[in-house]
């Protein structure tokens, strides 16, 4: 099934709402047969081309979340499979990136997640077990190319934000720090401003949903994640605010919060474009305090030998070989902490 928007098709599947055409008033349509009605919950990837967006659902897809603290967690696709599933099964198989999104796409997966069990300790120190909680929930997830969100109000993007709950808003990094914009070679590739696609889908979506009678502040839950961490200049701007964790010889993060916060804070004000610095009021201008959260991540983290820690000295994930840049192991950082920490926003709203 697919939906055509402007001049984009978004396609469409028949459990996601978030772009399903305008349904007449009646009564809802039942489940499929066998299958029990629960939530979907609609997240839409945003940020600019080469962001990053492909790369992280393909983290979502192929990897999980620190087990220690969350428990089991995976993404199952439909078995029907599509363009964009198939592209991410085979980027991770060859250990490549995923080819540059041309046309738009939006998948239902299901989400199923198991939190660990935990211990209590009572009065008379007799200790009970309480059971992790399961869920299990439809994610709509749309990928739009990033030029998608520079025309929203013709490509259709519009319509898929005003019916999804929470947004992810990728910040690249490597398009803002002054060291990392110098060392790209492609001279076709121009440098967009990344306050342009967040000023310019932003304004867009405000305006539609005021025309619908939204009042206050975007409804949305937002995740502002700084992507590409394992770059080593991204590494080293965030070493060099002292903001970087290091967990017994796991790899490094920053933790989300304040510390993300303030990274990402440093980069917009620091960026290449002068006004990339007004990014972060953009933030708190459009979206509620309690409903955003700050992350780091790296959609393919820091090589790690399998037979050691983290090694200061031999981290590089990306090898160039011949034309094509290899993934020497994909251990993505922090990819799915903020998906369930966005779920769960999004499911204790208040
Ligand atoms: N080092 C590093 N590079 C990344 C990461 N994610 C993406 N990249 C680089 O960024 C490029 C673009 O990533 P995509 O995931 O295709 O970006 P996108 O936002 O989907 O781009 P469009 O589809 O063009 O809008 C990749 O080809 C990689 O070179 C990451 O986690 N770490
Ligand atoms: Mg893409």
């Amino acid at each position: 099934m697919s939906a055509t928007f402007g001049e984009t098709r978004y396609e469409t599947d028949r459990r996601a709402p978030v772009i399903a055409p305008r349904q007449p008033p009646g009564p809802a349509p039942a489940p499929p047969p066998g299958r029990p009605e629960r939530p979907t919950t609609p997240i839409v990837l945003v940020g600019p081309a080469g962001g990053g967006k492909t790369t992280l659902l393909s983290a979502i897809l192929h990897g999980g979340p620190d087990t220690d603290v969350y428990g089991e967690w995976r993404a199952i696709p439909p078995s029907h499979g599509s363009a964009l599933v198939d592209e991410l099964y085979e980027s991770a198989e060859d250990r490549r990136f995923p080819e540059a999104t041309v046309e738009a796409g939006s998948e239902t997966w299901t989400v199923r997640g198991e939190y660990r069990d935990r211990t209590r300790r009572g009065l008379l120190g007799r200790t009970t077990v309480e059971r992790g909680e399961r869920v299990e929930f439809d994610l709509a997830v749309v990928d739009p190319p990033g030029g998608d969100l520079l025309s929203p109000g013709s490509t259709g993007i519009l319509d898929v934000l005003c019916r999804s709950r929470g947004i992810i808003l990728l910040v690249d990094p490597t398009k803002m720090l002054r060291e990392a914009v110098a060392q790209q070679t492609d001279p076709a590739a121009e440098l967009v401003p990344t306050f342009k696609y967040f000023n310019r889908l932003l304004r867009g979506l405000d305006s539609r949903l005021a025309e619908q009678g939204a009042a206050g502040r975007l409804p949305h839950h937002l995740s502002v994640c700084v992507s590409k961490f394992d770059d080593p200049m991204v590494y080293a701007a965030a070493k060099s605010l002292d903001l970087v964790d290091r967990n017994a010889g796991r790899q490094p993060t920053v933790p989300s919060g304040d510390p993300a916060a303030i990274f990402f804070g440093d980069l917009c004000r620091r960026s290449v474009e002068p006004n990339d610095a007004r990014i972060p009021e953009m933030v708190t201008r459009y979206f509620r305090p309690e409903r955003t959260r700050y992350h780091v991540v790296s959609a393919i983290g820091f090589y790690v030998d399998p037979e050691h820690d983290f090694d200061e000295e031999d981290f590089l994930n990306v090898v160039v070989e011949g034309r094509a840049k290899r993934i020497r192991n994909q251990n993505p950082v922090n990819v799915w902490e903020t998906l369930i920490e966005l779920y769960e926003s999004i499911r204790t709203e208040h």
